[in-house]
């Protein structure tokens, strides 16, 4: 007997003892291993593979590695790694993926944040093949560390598949693809191995009921990016959008009022402040920094307080060196409407019939006006800058407002 016949033999043999002793129903939490038994072929669907996933974990060590490499921006892939096929109808009826793969680079091959990982897990049907679950995350991988601290990649995924995919005839079979692609900047080649032993690099597939505490994932907010990479570890941004280019992604950037778009900044740990103290400022999720105008008496002490203080710090260019005498008439006049807002509120507090509140609203109302006029008058002469101006009007406006606001 030629060669050539008893290894074909050979494998039709181990193809038959594949198929008979080792069955496969995920119906429940389970693990699958990657493995390659020398000798060993494996048939799913019509897939004839030493590459297998298989629920004991393997007996000897192993590794695949993509000789040519992985160029900037190509994609290769690993496997596909082949279960044995079903010896029976069964479902695979968990909710969650989880893939673990121990992906190492060459030694000089850091993929710092620039590796797209994509790990695939498809039934294997002898006309087709379905998937069950697909997710790609952005990672970090590195060379092998002489330590054998390596820690894997790992993938979860939620199994969206339908239910009729999920469903495993006698023959069928599961299959494991991880493709990497090459995203790193620098343009370098990238020699990749993938590793399992079964022990310290056991890569792996898991099924889960239930899909594992956010909190304890490497993507936190599971939006593919994972946690020491993504420029938003809190908030899912699968796009990493960085608007301005500081480091932090636009849904974490705190919202200030100069936020362009409020949408593009989160509240945590947002600083609003919007320099006027008679407004109250907050930060609302979705609109960003806003300012409320403090209103009524409330609003009327503060603005009026607040024209006194403009006043009486102003200095030159704002105003003309004689404005800043101690009797000037922009502070007389400022002081004054000082003095009729705090009569206004004392009649309030001592509940003064509405008439007489109404008379000192009026007083209030009168002063204010006159400030106005004095100082578009000194403005008009060139003793106000213009800008000065401006802001003195618009404080006043607001205090003008507030009085109507209290009128009884
Ligand atoms: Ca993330
Ligand atoms: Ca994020
Ligand atoms: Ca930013």
């Amino acid at each position: 007997m030629s060669n050539r016949p008893r290894s074909l033999l050979v494998v039709v043999l181990a193809l038959l003892a594949s198929v008979t002793l080792s069955g496969l129903a995920i119906d429940r939490e389970g693990v699958l291993y990657l493995a390659r038994e020398p000798g060993e072929i494996l048939l799913a669907g019509l897939n004839l593979s030493d590459l297998s996933l298989r629920p004991a974990a393997p007996t000897r060590q192993d590794e695949r590695e993509l000789a040519q490499g992985v160029p900037f921006q190509s994609e290769r892939s690993f496997g596909p790694f082949f279960s044995a096929a079903s010896e029976g109808p069964s479902t695979i009826d968990v909710e969650n993926a989880q893939v673990e793969v121990y992906l190492t680079t060459g030694s000089q091959g850091l993929m710092q944040c620039c590796a797209e990982v994509t790990a695939t897990l498809a039934r294997e049907r002898p006309a087709s093949t379905s998937v069950l679950a697909e997710r790609t995350i952005i990672t970090s991988l590195g060379p092998k560390r002489p330590d054998g601290s390596d820690t894997p990649v790992v993938i979860a995924m939620p199994v969206e598949a339908a239910a009729g995919l999920r469903a495993l005839e006698n023959g069928d079979g599961i299959s494991l693809l991880v493709s990497v692609r090459n995203r790193c900047q620098d343009q370098d080649r990238r020699n990749l191995t993938l590793r399992y032993d079964g022990q310290l690099f056991a890569s792996r597939v898991r099924f889960l009921a239930e899909p594992l505490d956010p909190a304890t994932s490497v993507d936190g907010d599971d939006d593919g990016v994972v946690n020491p990479c993504d420029n938003c570890p809190v908030a899912p941004n699968p796009t990493q959008a960085d608007g301005d280019f500081n480091g932090i992604g636009d849904v974490c950037e705190p919202c200030t009022f100069e936020s362009p778009v409020p949408a593009f900044c989160t509240c945590i740990d947002a600083v609003c402040d919007d320099d006027d103290p008679c407004t109250t400022d907050s930060c609302r999720d979705g609109e960003g920094c806003q300012a409320e105008l403090l209103e009524g008496l409330e609003g009327l002490m503060c603005r009026v307080d607040l024209l006194a203080r403009q006043v009486n710090q102003a200095s030159p260019p704002d105003v003309t060196p004689r404005l800043t005498r101690r009797r000037s008439p922009l502070r007389r006049t400022a002081a004054k409407a000082g003095r009729a807002v705090l009569k206004l509120s004392r009649a309030i507090q001592r509940e003064k019939p509405s008439a007489k509140v109404g008379r000192k609203l009026a007083k209030v109302g009168k002063v204010l006006t006159s400030f106005e006029s004095k100082v578009d008058k000194l403005a008009a002469k060139g003793r106000v800058d213009g800008a000065f101006r401006e802001r003195l009007l618009g404080i006043s406006a607001g205090a003008l407002a507030n009085v109507e606001q209290i009128r009884p």
